[in-house]
């Protein structure tokens, strides 16, 4: 019978094999099995060498990072004990490391005396990723095995490296390329290590080779690394442990790793990072669809209209290798399409991200098209023309002519109804939302909207679609907006009011980038265009009748041609790359206010950051209590991968469980009263916060 742990022979090497599918995470059972298969090698006389390896295509993930916001991963044995134990042990181990071995996982590995790993195994320390170091031995063994620089570059950055670097940099002492069998490879190489008389090789007798490291080295590294992770608090104490290795002996940075690693575990940004983990693993699964349910398969893929949005998703079917036909109406238009994407690889390339031939073959695998007819039999066909209903029916229309029984329609639509659409076949059970985020080939989120009657293995297949594209599906239910749109909608209409009520652009911006937001709502509007955002505020008009005020300052940029960063003018004034504050915006808003009969005042950054930030807070809170979210950990999803809202936060829901859903109740209903007739009007506090409140729950308790 096959246990967590196994213990095997095999001459006098004893193997111990780990278990625990799908990951290896080492939570505390595992953890114990390993302890008693290794005290029982140890106590075994006949055994001189022991190797420690899976029997899964990967070797560990590292500790169980659901123990950490349970509180037990410091549950016996705890991992740093029983890694010095490996350490310490007075028969040689040997780390087998047959596949992925991160975090605890790499560092079980750096505490064996010997390394042999699989060519095609990766190594790294992600813990950076989670808001934590690594604090079982990893800041301290990795310099002394790879020095200082490998190390630091590898535990701030949590990038993983290849088993061949690994041997480079001596990580690992063997790689293993053959096609022999990697355990067979495994036990030889104890065996050769026998009969050399390998001595018990352990970090704890080797210091930091500090030879070749500049006196300044860790500060420049800290700059080199300043903007990137503004506002994340482990990199910092990452830095820190890797420089307390360089000048402690082992024992003694091994208490300084704890140190920091528990200083980085008590933080908002641990848990938001550790929150994100789970969140982004979550939403690939939906509750009432059967995980069984057999999927469509998607071969070939067509994309209607070949503008920036369309030619950004081609990319990304061809960049996985995934045959595209672009349909324009228009020979220009696509000969215009086909050159823009074009000129994106050219890009890449001078970059170093592609190489020419890798951008030949993905470009041979796209084909333009101006007849529908050659959407025949693609398997999925993705309609990425402008937000108009009639024309997107008319589309749909036709696809419902030409497209082959079974084809998935989808449209990328990013606020329509997608029933509407859907209404117009007759296999509405076809139809999908697939709604990309700008620039399609970069952003990394996609909500998938799950029409009315859209089958259930339409849903499972472009999620899984999802993750061939390397992006993150999150299914989202029909209103005006999905999840992202909708949430955006209050958070810029407040922004917009404030500017009306006194507060300048730069301002607004200021308060929300300061929260960590990669760029503020109204540079959001400038770099989006206001064009496209008019479009959007058209189709929705009635919906705002009884309050159009907060979009009067977007109509008239708009109707001077204002369109944000394309035509040089927005919120901003735009030189190059320039942004600059721009007074006939202050103009304007203050002729707009004295129209409305608006007073303006000076407004606090406080004021700001809660009436942006709680409305959009409070939108989410609706969006999940009518069902149009499948979880609060989606809608962060969402905002973090597709509106640049900071992943240290976690999200916004995230973000408001951590400051406590109480203070965020209060201060709309403060705003309601002081706001008084637009108070009154937008801020109604979500029934679901009002109840999560008066039930003392958090969003992630439901
Ligand atoms: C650490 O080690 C701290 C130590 O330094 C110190 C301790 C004192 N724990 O990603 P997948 C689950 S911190 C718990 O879809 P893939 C995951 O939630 C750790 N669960 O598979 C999912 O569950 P479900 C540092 C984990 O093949 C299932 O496994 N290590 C863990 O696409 C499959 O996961 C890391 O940060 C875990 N460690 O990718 C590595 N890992 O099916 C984290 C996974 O219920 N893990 N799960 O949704 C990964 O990066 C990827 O899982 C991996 C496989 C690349 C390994």
């Amino acid at each position: 019978m096959t246990s967590l742990v196994d213990l095997t022979r095999d001459g006098v090497v004893a193997v111990i094999t780990l278990n625990s599918p799908p990951v290896n995470a080492l939570g505390a059972a595992l953890r114990h099995g390993l302890q008693e298969r290794l005290e029982e090698a140890i106590a075994d006389d006949s055994v001189t060498v022991i190797l420690i390896t899976s029997s899964s295509s990967l070797f560990s993930a590292g500790a169980d990072i659901s123990e950490f916001s349970a509180g037990n991963f410091a549950a016996e044995p705890f991992l740093p004990v029983l890694l010095n134990q490996i350490e310490a042990s007075p028969k040689l181990i040997v780390a087998a490391i047959n596949g992925a071995a991160f975090g605890g996982g790499l560092e079980v590995a750096l505490a064996c005396h010997y390394r042999i790993a699989l060519a095609g195994a990766k190594l790294g320390l992600p813990e950076v990723t989670l808001g934590i170091i690594p604090g079982a031995g990893g800041t301290q063994r990795l310099p002394r095995l790879a020095g200082p620089k490998t190390a630091v570059e590898m535990i701030a950055s949590g990038k993983p490296v290849s088993a061949k670097q690994a041997l480079a940099s001596g990580i690992v002492d063997r790689l293993h390329e053959g096609d022999e069998d990697f355990l067979a490879a495994a036990v030889v190489y104890a065996n050769q290590l026998l009969v050399e008389k390998a001595p018990l090789r352990t970090c704890a007798d080797l210091t930091v080779d500090r030879s070749d490291l500049p006196d300044n080295y860790f500060n420049e590294f800290r700059q080199s690394i300043a903007r990137k992770t503004k506002g994340y608090y482990a990199p910092e104490r990452c830095i820190q442990a890797v420089e307390a290795a360089c000048a402690l002996p082992l024992k003694e940075g091994l208490k300084k790793e704890a140190e920091l690693f528990q200083e980085c575990m008590n933080t908002p940004e641990a848990r938001a990072q550790q929150h994100m983990f789970f969140a982004e693993r979550q939403c690939a699964g939906i509750p009432d669809i059967p995980k069984n349910t057999s999927l469509r398969e998607i071969k070939t893929v067509g994309i209607i209209g070949a503008g920036t949005m369309g030619g950004g998703i081609a990319m990304n079917f061809i960049n996985a290798g995934i045959p595209v036909r672009l349909l324009e109406v228009k020979q220009d238009a696509l000969d215009r399409g086909l050159a823009a994407i074009q000129k994106n690889y050219d890009i890449s390339v001078k970059r170093g991200r592609f190489t020419a031939e890798q951008v030949a073959e993905r470009m041979a695998l796209l084909q333009g098209t101006l007849s529908y007819q050659d959407l025949a039999d693609v398997d999925l066909v993705i309609e990425a023309v402008f937000e108009n209903m009639q024309l997107k029916q008319q589309i749909f229309a036709q696809l419902d002519e030409v497209c082959k029984p079974g084809a998935i329609l989808a449209s990328n639509t990013s606020t329509l109804d997608v029933d509407a659409i859907a209404a117009v076949t007759k296999r509405p059970e076809d139809v999908i939302g697939l709604h990309f985020f700008s620039p399609a080939n970069v952003m990394r989120l996609l909500e998938i909207v799950r029409g009315e009657k859209t089958a259930d293995d339409v849903v499972l297949t472009t999620l899984k679609m999802a993750r061939t594209i390397n992006k993150i599906g999150v299914v989202v239910g029909i209103c005006f907006g999905f999840v992202g749109n909708r949430m955006l909608e209050p958070y810029m209409r407040e922004a917009m009011r404030l500017v009306l009520e006194g507060a300048t652009p730069e301002q607004v911006d200021g308060v929300l980038t300061k929260f960590g937001l990669a760029m503020g709502v109204l540079s959001m509007i400038d770099l989006a265009g206001n064009d496209v955002s008019h479009l959007v505020r058209e189709s929705h008009r009635e919906d705002i009748a009884h309050d159009p005020s907060y979009q009067l300052i977007s109509d008239k940029l708009y109707e001077l041609g204002r369109y944000g960063q394309k035509t040089g003018r927005g919120f901003y004034i735009y030189d190059g790359r320039e942004k600059l504050a721009d007074s006939e915006v202050d103009e304007m808003a203050k002729q707009v206010a004295a129209e409305l009969g608006i007073t303006r005042r000076s407004i606090s950054d406080e004021e700001i950051f809660e009436r942006c930030i709680f409305m959009l807070i409070n939108e989410g809170a609706d969006i999940l209590n009518e069902g149009i979210a499948l979880r609060s950990s989606d809608c962060d999803i969402v905002w973090v991968n597709g509106y640049g809202f900071p992943a240290f936060r976690g999200g916004p829901m995230q973000y408001a469980d951590e400051i406590g859903l109480d203070k965020v109740l209060e201060s709309i209903n403060r705003y309601r009263t002081q706001l008084g007739d637009y108070g009154t009007m937008w801020f109604k506090p979500s029934p679901l916060l009002e109840r999560l409140v008066a039930e003392e729950k958090k969003f992630g308790d439901i």
